[in-house]
């Protein structure tokens, strides 16, 4: 048995053996609020049954790495280890996945339509997914997406929201065609300020009328040769739980930007005002606030470009080591709309850093790849420490940065513990 078959849990059709006993032990009020009905003969039901429509539901930790950690299953928010982030072009296994609403089922690639609107175009206008292949050209590019809430786990005061620690980010490969080529096709007024998507997810009550999420971007990023139309993931379909059939990919910014599911893009005369726009979502006060701090709304601002940031992928913390003393590190950097343009590291806590071998990136948005050799002076407990530059000069901080309600933008230095022995 190969290495990957051991390590894909174990599953029956297409549950995975958590979600197995979770439904197992499910009382019937629970399978009820799943089903959305009420199971009429409940009484002969055998016990620990799982109902088939249940069965039958999608999976989105089919094909996910072993070792993915999962947040919420409602909605589904999973990250995965550092470790498995340790690819430069990240595969489907270790991506995270993080919905604000139900991922749509029964998605139909074949009927998909794309609707261009909003104030600020000429016309209306529509677009099946085989339309926009044909019609224009494709572009592939390696894109980094990262969550505003990477990293809220290491905020103090707690900040409510998934505790995502280092996982909540990526760099794979998106083909598509570009935004700005079929906003052209379609017709923009003068006064175009901000493109907004919408999605076909649904929302966690059900309410088929009520937007999960629809956030965007001013028209120089909607304008920008990366920002892609996107159908395809790693050379293949987009997975069902990153979009399918059609994503807005938006590399450096927030992933919130970079809508899945994506059916209408609307083109504002305004800042676009969807759901997750406003108040403290995906927004961060204007100026240092105290940890706990109420920040007036009119303080706040958009999250645009994210921050620089590193990861060390191997080894994985808490490896222990021969006594050769010497070992190799390595892992990504970004910094959102800027390159990164040195790497270090310290294994004394920042009294010393080491400058490590720092690669190009493979395109502009796509994270580098870091390497270094480290050398322990003794055996023992140490601390390997990251931290990024980017072209602007600006440095990773080595604890929490500026605290802000939502924790987002937590990029401080990333750290492992390893024991050379
Ligand atoms: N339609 C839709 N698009 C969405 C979301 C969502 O809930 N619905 N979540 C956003 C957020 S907050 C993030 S971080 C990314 C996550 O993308 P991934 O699941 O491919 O990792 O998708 C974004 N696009
Ligand atoms: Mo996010």
């Amino acid at each position: 048995m190969s290495k990957t078959d051991k390590n894909t849990p174990k599953k029956k059709n297409n549950l995975t053996q958590d979600r197995r006993e979770f439904l197992q032990k499910s009382t019937l009020a629970t399978l009820s609020a799943l089903l959305g009905s009420t199971i009429v003969h409940a009484a002969s039901m055998p016990e620990n049954y799982i109902p088939v429509a249940l069965e039958a539901e999608f999976d989105p930790m089919k094909g996910k790495s072993e070792g993915m950690i999962i947040r919420n299953e409602k909605p589904w928010n999973v990250e995965p280890a550092p470790h498995l982030l340790n690819d430069a072009v990240t595969p489907f296994a270790s991506i995270f996945i993080r919905n604000n609403g139900l991922i749509p089922e029964n998605v139909d690639a074949a009927n998909w339509t794309l609707t261009i609107g909003g104030e600020s175009v000429v016309k209306e206008k529509i677009y099946t997914l085989d339309e926009l292949k044909k019609k224009f050209k494709a572009y592939t590019y390696q894109l980094t997406l990262e969550c505003g809430g990477n990293g809220r786990a290491g905020f103090y005061p707690p900040a409510s929201g998934n505790q995502w620690e280092e996982g909540a980010v990526y760099c794979s490969e998106w083909t598509g065609v570009r935004l700005k080529d079929v906003l052209a096709d379609v017709g923009v007024k003068s006064d175009a300020v901000y493109i907004g998507y919408y999605g076909k997810d649904t929302h966690l009550n059900g309410d088929p009328n009520k937007v999960v999420i629809s956030r965007g971007a001013p028209m120089a990023k909607a304008m920008q040769d990366e920002t892609l139309l996107a159908w395809k993931l790693n050379g293949n379909d987009i997975p069902l739980q990153h979009g399918y059939p059609l994503r807005l990919v938006c590399g450096g910014w927030p992933a919130s930007v970079s809508g899945k599911w994506v059916n209408k893009i609307v083109v504002r005369n305004k800042v676009h005002d969807g759901e997750k726009m406003m108040g403290d979502s995906y927004r961060v006060p204007k100026y240092p606030v105290a940890p706990g701090e109420k920040v007036p709304d009119e303080d706040m601002k958009i999250i645009e470009s994210m921050p620089v940031k590193s990861i060390i992928t191997s080894p994985k913390t808490g490896a222990m080591f021969g006594i050769s003393k010497k070992l190799n590190v390595q892992g990504h950097a970004w910094a959102g709309e800027n390159e990164v343009s040195e790497m270090h590291v310290t294994i004394d806590f920042g009294a010393t850093w080491k400058k490590c071998t720092l690669k190009k990136p493979a395109n502009r948005l796509a994270w580098q790849q870091w390497s270094v050799e480290l050398e322990f002076p003794q055996e023992g407990y140490y601390e390997i420490w990251a931290k990024a530059t980017d072209d602007q000069g600006i440095s990773q901080p080595m604890v929490m940065p500026a605290w802000n309600p939502k924790g987002y933008l937590n990029n401080a230095c990333h750290r492992i513990a390893v024991k050379v022995s």
